[in-house]
């Protein structure tokens, strides 16, 4: 980022003007809700540092990697002086999803929100760059505390379940960050407290992830174990994780203020249509995915982020929704990803044949068991055969 000393009187001069014309902006480009922060230190750093000390980020590695740049914003660039957030509404999809074998988060059934929010701060950046700025750009991936940033610059609050509500979107916003070295004029603080007595996440959680002051263990979360992890799944959650093939909107569904009228919903649509997506899968779509190699597999996933996570996992997660879901149709695919390279993947498809209890899932295993060289999915394998 450029040092641009000499022309800071000019910019505070235009910091309203700019500001004003960056709100419109935002908002013509269907932002529910845009604020400026000043760059300084983030105030709830101290919540984040405890959350890393009691392991709750799992091996979200990344995130320890990286802590002391979200500390202070002025830490992403040594020129840095405002924060621009933006909160992007989605839209929520109906819940439970009718005769669906696998389900999608709301957030990942559509275009990738990365690129969408992307491109509205791309646009944004243009009007800072004709002001001679030079700024920098976060969405999601970033060491940046978005949610944080987001309370100061005034869009909404953080609800017993984590996540940012904005007033008459809920929590169904995904966030970006524009960091500039412009003087603007900050915002307010957003100070009210919108869970008052409700505690309906926290109760709704199944696998109790969400501890009430202390945020979210994300060793029992399954949005983290569907969407961020890539390792062996604990067998104490697998039954838990349901059909859940890509994230969990459990915390969010349950939630009054999740927008539940149709007008609420569709406004998010049209704003962000590519952000709507097919969120069910039927049992054909499972079964046909669980045979695909990389890359075919990330061209059918392609354009939403779900194929970040990669094969293995993607596959392995699909094992246990088949196994949850416990049609014998699907002991053939499980049986023929016994035989996957993967140990992951062979392991999981082991669970999720244990889980069918049919005999030619039993076959499987039982052929499986004289083949099997790697000892974790050996175990897995006679695991799932003593349950007949
Ligand atoms: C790591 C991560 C995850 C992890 C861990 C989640 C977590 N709660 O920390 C996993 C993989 C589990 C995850 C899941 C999801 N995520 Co996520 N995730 C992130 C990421 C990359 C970092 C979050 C982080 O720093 N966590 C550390 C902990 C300590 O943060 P925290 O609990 O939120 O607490 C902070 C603030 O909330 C604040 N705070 C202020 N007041 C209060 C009060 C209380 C009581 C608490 C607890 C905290 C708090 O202090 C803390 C420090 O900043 C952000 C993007 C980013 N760069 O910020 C996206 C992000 C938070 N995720 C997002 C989304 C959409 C999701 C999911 C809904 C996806 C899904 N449907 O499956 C779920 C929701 C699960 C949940 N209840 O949080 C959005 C949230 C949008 C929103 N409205 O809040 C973000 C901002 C990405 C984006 N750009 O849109 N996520």
């Amino acid at each position: 980022m450029v040092n641009l000393n000499v022309i800071r009187y000019h910019m505070t001069v235009n910091g309203a003007a700019i500001k004003s014309r960056l709100v419109a902006r935002a908002r013509d480009l269907g932002c529910a809700a845009v604020g400026v922060t000043r760059a300084g230190p983030v105030p709830d750093h101290s919540r984040f540092a405890d959350w890393l000390a009691r392991g709750w980020a799992a091996d979200m590695g990344y995130l320890a990697r990286h802590a002391d740049t979200r500390s202070d914003t002025r830490r992403l660039a040594d020129t840095a002086r405002s924060v621009i957030v933006v909160a992007v509404p989605y839209p929520r999809t109906a819940d439970p999803t009718e005769g669906a074998a696998g389900t999608v988060a709301a957030l990942f059934g559509g275009r990738d929100y990365h690129k969408v929010v992307g491109s509205i701060l791309n646009d944004l950046a243009e009007i800072l760059a004709v002001n001679d700025s030079a700024c920098r750009r976060f969405v999601d991936t970033g060491p940046v505390l978005e949610r944080s940033l987001a309370v100061t610059a005034g869009l909404g609050a953080i609800g017993h379940h984590t996540q940012l509500l904005v007033p008459g979107f809920g929590s169904r916003v995904t966030l970006g960050v524009l960091v500039t070295d412009l003087e603007l004029e900050p915002d307010a603080p957003f100070t009210q407290d919108l869970c008052g007595d409700c505690r309906a996440c926290l109760g709704a959680c199944p696998t109790a992830a969400l501890r009430e002051g202390q945020g979210l263990n994300a060793r029992r979360c399954l949005s983290y174990w569907t969407t961020a992890s890539r390792q062996t799944i604990p067998l104490e959650l697998r039954s838990l994780v349901g059909g859940r093939l890509y994230g969990c909107d459990t915390c969010q569904v349950c939630c009054p203020h999740d927008p539940r009228s149709e007008t609420a919903s569709d406004a998010a649509t049209r704003a962000h249509p590519e952000l709507a997506g097919d969120t069910a899968r039927d049992l054909d779509t499972l079964h046909g995915l669980l045979t695909l190699g990389r890359r075919p597999l990330a061209r059918a996933l392609a354009p939403s982020a779900m194929g970040w996570i990669g094969r293995t996992a993607l596959l392995r997660t699909i094992c246990v929704v088949l196994g949850n879901h416990g049609h014998p149709d699907s002991a053939a695919p499980l049986a023929a990803a016994l035989d996957d390279r993967d140990p992951i993947i062979r392991g999981h498809a082991a669970w999720g044949l244990g889980e069918l209890n049919t005999p030619e899932a039993h076959a499987a295993l039982g052929a499986a068991a004289a083949s099997e060289l790697v000892a974790e999915v050996l175990e897995e394998i006679q695991l799932a055969r003593a349950r007949k």
